[in-house]
């Protein structure tokens, strides 16, 4: 089951009132009225504790852009990168602070009505022990590129205003989510895998919406999901989820849960405000309810500096990357005459189901000039990049060509 159809499928039944897990419509109508709702789970492992700021590691401003409570990579700290982003300048997405967890105090607490018995708890040595997979996935931000929204159609989205570094690739080394579920006494009767960070609750507009959550189909989580606690062959960092995290591959980057505490397996449908508030597309093209959100949609970032000044009459070489949720990456066109002409990039490194393709493209301009440099992607199953994103007002699934500016001097 892919992410739209179990997406498509929750909403029928969040509409009809069906409620599992702590999370129900009368919780999101009292939300919606500013009173506390109740959405204390059973209390996650107390081995959490606040950092100095919302950002462990350091945030160097050749590499990283503050948003908040987040750091946006830069796409010109890629520019002499391979296939992997580096940890240091991998991005990160808090919804409030990176904990520091003792990792030999930390367990991961399995429960719900979809175990055959009582909680299993798994320290971090039990994972270890396990059969371990290594997986080179990306994660990207379901908001990735949404300040162009704003910046190239006119329109106002709420949300962190991104550009295009939400996203990074790393090797996530782990135990598949599978082992530990079936060991944990999952049950033919399950249908929902709901992971929980041990970050604080989140609070927005005066509400207390819990622990980050987001239910997973039982058929996703069973496929190819993993816990990690490695990337880039290093423990995992604690802004990245020490000491282990959710990797969903192809799926908006809020699945992957980090600091994951607790799993519930449910045998009714899950909801939580992540599948249910957010990560949803209103706007007028869309119903009340709002439109599920899909895996990613295709993308394309030069690994350039905004506003990059280049030498007139010299060979460059423009580098960059494509991507999609939906599987490799097929072909890349370039244009430098703001879009009227476009000729391929030359495809470099591996191409994959669930990472980007890096591509080069070699540019003589030949005269003094503000220009812009725009690429455009399409993947394997033919869809391509448009030249406007369809509007939605959280800002999500920004697919259009990007205008990047280029001073010729
Ligand atoms: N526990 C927890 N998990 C989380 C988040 C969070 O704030 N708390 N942010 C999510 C979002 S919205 C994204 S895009 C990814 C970002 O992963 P990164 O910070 O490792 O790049 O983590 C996801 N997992
Ligand atoms: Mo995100």
């Amino acid at each position: 089951m892919d992410e739209r159809e179990y997406d498509a499928l929750r909403m029928s039944q969040w509409r009809a009132g069906v409620a599992g897990g702590g999370f129900t419509r009368r919780d999101l109508a009292r939300l919606a009225l500013g009173v506390s709702a109740a959405v204390a789970l059973a209390p996650a492992p107390a081995t959490a504790a606040p950092a100095a700021g919302p950002i462990v590691k350091p945030l160097p401003p050749e590499w990283f852009t503050i948003r908040g409570t987040n750091a946006e990579m830069r796409w010109e700290a890629m520019a002499d990168q391979g296939h992997l982003v580096p940890v240091d300048r991998f991005f990160v997405r808090n919804h409030t602070t990176t904990p520091i967890i003792d990792g030999s105090a930390w367990r991961l607490l399995l429960s719900g009505t979809g175990l055959s018995g009582g909680p299993v708890e798994f320290s971090l040595r039990d994972l270890r022990r396990l059969p371990s997979t290594t997986l080179t996935s990306a994660i990207e931000c379901a908001g990735n590129g949404r300040s162009f929204y704003t910046t190239q159609q006119g329109q106002t989205v709420s949300g962190t205003a991104w550009t295009l570094g939400a996203v990074g690739v790393a090797r996530w080394r782990g135990v598949r989510l599978s082992t530990v579920l079936r060991r944990a006494g999952i049950t033919p009767d399950a249908v929902d895998v709901q992971p929980e960070g041990l970050d604080d609750t989140y609070v927005t507009g005066g509400v207390d919406l819990g622990r980050v959550r987001r239910p997973l189909p039982v058929s996703k989580a069973l496929d190819d999901v993993l816990l990690a606690y490695e990337m880039n062959g290093e423990p995992l960092p604690p802004d990245h989820g020490y000491p282990v995290r959710v990797i969903v591959p192809s799926w908006i980057g809020i699945s992957s849960i980090k600091w994951v505490g607790r799993i519930e397996v449910s045998a009714s449908p899950l909801f939580s405000p992540w599948n249910t508030q957010f990560y949803r597309l209103f706007g007028p093209e869309h119903p009340a309810e709002g439109t599920l959100l899909g895996p990613q949609v295709v993308k394309s970032a030069f690994a350039l500096p905004w506003n990059a000044v280049l030498a007139a009459g010299r060979r460059h070489v423009l580098r960059g990357r494509s991507w999609s949720g939906h599987g490799r990456i097929r072909r890349v066109e370039v244009s430098t005459d703001g879009g009227a002409t476009w000729r391929p990039a030359h495809p470099v490194g591996p191409a994959s189901d669930v990472a980007w393709q890096r591509w080069e493209f070699p540019w003589r301009p030949a005269a003094p000039g503000a220009y812009t440099v725009r690429a455009r992607a399409t993947d394997r199953t033919g869809a391509t990049q448009p030249t406007e994103s369809v509007f939605n007002s959280q800002g999500y699934l920004f697919d259009a060509v990007v205008a990047h500016p280029v001073t010729v001097a």
